[in-house]
């Protein structure tokens, strides 16, 4: 097998094989020949700069600099008012000094500052190379994915009934974001069963529908398929899907259980289909096009990718254009997609209860688009308050509003109910409110993830990205039968029990266990830190368990087997 790279350095540790180099002088010389007043850089300094940007800046920002969540960071960029006044310049504009700065300690646009995780120097350096032109990085062939590929355990070889006694409903995957790997803990126990070694900051996991299958996308495209009726689960067939990655999901569709897999990639542009069972690549298919605007965007990256129950359809979300696109995949040799027009920048979402709505939010022009998956069709674009940032979203029945979808947000104090009364008989009497935005219920900005259960009765917010310590560190929870009840808010990290540190340590993302009697909320701390999932009980809000362990390194996203496999959120 031989992999293609594009970033050397720390990712170059993960490699699925040894692969040449792909760093040419030419490529490198790119950054190096920017516009006359940019400053200079050395081969050293931009390969060094090259590495920090792709860790740090282009999820936000894209490769090619164009912004999406972040702003624009090409060196000649200018935002213009009506009457053709430049209002905004592109990052020479700016100029080292004030870049700085905004690097160094954010903006109150929602840059983060880094001055707690890059150098003076590395702060610098950066300011000096985002003056300098964005570099095109290679692409990714359908030869290269292929060539990728890696059957580590054939599938005649693999156990054909479960080999463990674990009950696999109620297994966690957790991101263990900073050592690439993932920790596969029983939910019955609190034990760590396994920890698999996986992509470079690895993002999600996901699961077939048989829930036999672990799907893990790293951030460096590294795609891992981890068998969990193995003795002790682990990797059996890996497959680099690009360079830049965040989302994977796997066809749900009665017929075609654990067949087909689907990645998405943020560089290249594209998205992967392969064999579920293998990850052997199929297809790979280019998402460049035009944007709901009428523009042609080089860069529009994949992000949330959902698989429908109702049809062999998969739902993929195109950030910088907007699109979403309906992928059919009963033929893939002629494959059949429909593309649906719905706002910038397409993010993370979430089915209805229904799972005939999906519903994503559009961050930039703060909406959410519901899309009809029966008909094909957009349902609604639905404005909500700044940033909205869902996760997979709550479904929950609001006594006076019926049907309910909840989404956070990163730029705003609310968590906003959406009516998912849709056409439903049964909900006819709550009809009047579909697709209207029937309550804000107050929270604090920084949202990331909401979660409930359909045997719960609270709703759950975190607020990792909140600037204070304490709010960061802290959960919130309503009672969904009495939303003006007071909401009560847990101190996730003072109820671990955990030594103080003066860094924050983000409790994020809420995950329900399988029975929903259970929470987990991670503490997501520093490398060098402690970090624990607490455990709390749904019914009480008393902590149950905390888990920690020398080896469980900044965990984040945990995603219980059955409720992944089943979309209950
Ligand atoms: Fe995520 C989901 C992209 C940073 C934890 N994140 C998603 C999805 C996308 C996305 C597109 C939806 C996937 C899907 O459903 O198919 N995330 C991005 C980014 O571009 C971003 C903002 C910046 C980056 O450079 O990656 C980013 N994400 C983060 C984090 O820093 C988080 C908090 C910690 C981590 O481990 O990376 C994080 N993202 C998550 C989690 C989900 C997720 C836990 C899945 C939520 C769920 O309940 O399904």
């Amino acid at each position: 097998m031989k992999t293609k790279y594009w970033i050397t350095g720390t990712l170059a540790l993960l490699p699925l094989a040894v692969g040449s180099l792909f760093v040419t002088n030419a490529h490198a010389q790119q950054a190096v020949e920017a516009a006359a007043a940019a400053p200079e850089l050395t081969k050293d300094e931009t390969e060094k700069a090259r590495r920090i940007y792709f860790e740090r800046c282009a999820g936000c920002h894209g490769v090619l600099r164009k912004g999406a969540t972040g702003k624009n960071l090409e060196p000649h960029w200018s935002k213009k008012d009506k009457s053709g006044n430049v209002i905004e310049g592109g990052t020479l504009k700016l100029g080292q000094q004030r870049l700085e700065k905004i690097i160094g300690y954010g903006t109150d646009g929602g840059m983060v500052n880094f001055d707690d995780i890059l150098t003076k120097d590395e702060l610098s350096l950066m300011a000096k190379y985002i003056q300098n032109k964005p570099e095109t990085p290679p692409e990714y062939s359908f030869k290269d994915t292929v060539d990728s590929w890696k059957v580590i355990v054939p599938v005649k070889d693999r156990p054909t009934r479960q080999m463990n006694k674990f009950n696999l409903k109620n297994m966690f995957s957790v991101t263990l974001r900073d050592t690439g790997e993932v920790a596969l803990i029983d939910g019955d126990t609190k034990e760590i069963r396994s920890i698999v070694k996986t992509g470079y900051a690895v993002h999600i996991s996901r699961l077939s529908k048989s829930g036999r299958y672990v799907y893990v996308i790293g951030r460096d495209g590294r795609l891992s398929l981890i068998d969990l009726w193995m003795e002790k689960p682990s990797v059996v067939a890996e497959l680099k899907i690009g360079f830049d990655a965040r989302s994977v999901d796997t066809s749900k569709f009665k017929g075609y259980d654990d067949k087909y897999a689907i990645a998405g990639s943020y560089w290249p542009p594209q998205y992967v289909i392969m064999d579920g069972d293998t990850l052997k690549p199929l297809k790979v298919v280019s998402t460049r096009g035009m944007t709901v605007d009428g523009e042609y965007h080089p860069e529009p990256r994949v992000a949330s990718i959902v698989s429908s129950e109702i049809k062999p359809e998969w739902v993929v979300n195109i950030k910088e254009t907007g699109q979403i696109l309906l992928v059919d995949y009963s033929d893939i040799k002629n494959l059949k997609t429909t593309t649906i027009e719905s706002a910038k920048f397409l993010h993370d979402g979430g089915w209805d209860a229904s799972k005939r709505y999906f519903l994503v939010a559009a961050n930039a022009s703060n909406k959410i688009a519901a899309v009809d998956t029966k008909l094909g069709k957009l349902a609604a674009l639905i404005d909500v308050a700044k940033i909205p940032h869902p996760g997979r979203g709550a479904n929950f029945v609001h006594p006076k509003f019926g049907p309910v979808w909840a989404t956070g947000h990163l730029g705003a104090d609310v968590v906003t109910l959406i009516s998912t009364a849709s056409d439903d008989k049964k909900n006819a009497k709550y009809k009047e409110f579909n697709w209207k935005v029937v309550q804000e219920v107050k929270h604090v900005p920084g949202n990331l993830f909401v979660k409930t259960h359909p045997k719960s009765k609270h709703l759950w917010a975190d607020s990792p990205q909140n600037p204070e310590k304490e709010l960061a560190e802290s959960v919130a929870v309503w009672d969904m039968s009495d939303l003006s009840k007071p909401k009560a808010t847990l101190n996730v990290a003072k109820d671990s029990g955990l030594p103080e540190t003066k860094a924050t340590k983000r409790a994020v993302h809420p995950e329900y266990s399988a029975d929903g009697t259970e929470v987990w909320i991670s503490l997501w701390g520093g490398k060098t830190d402690q970090s624990a999932i607490v455990v709390y009980d749904d019914a009480t809000l008393k902590v149950k368990k905390v888990i920690t362990d020398p080896k469980m390194i900044t965990p984040t996203g945990k995603f219980n087997v059955y409720n992944t496999q089943h979309d209950i959120y």
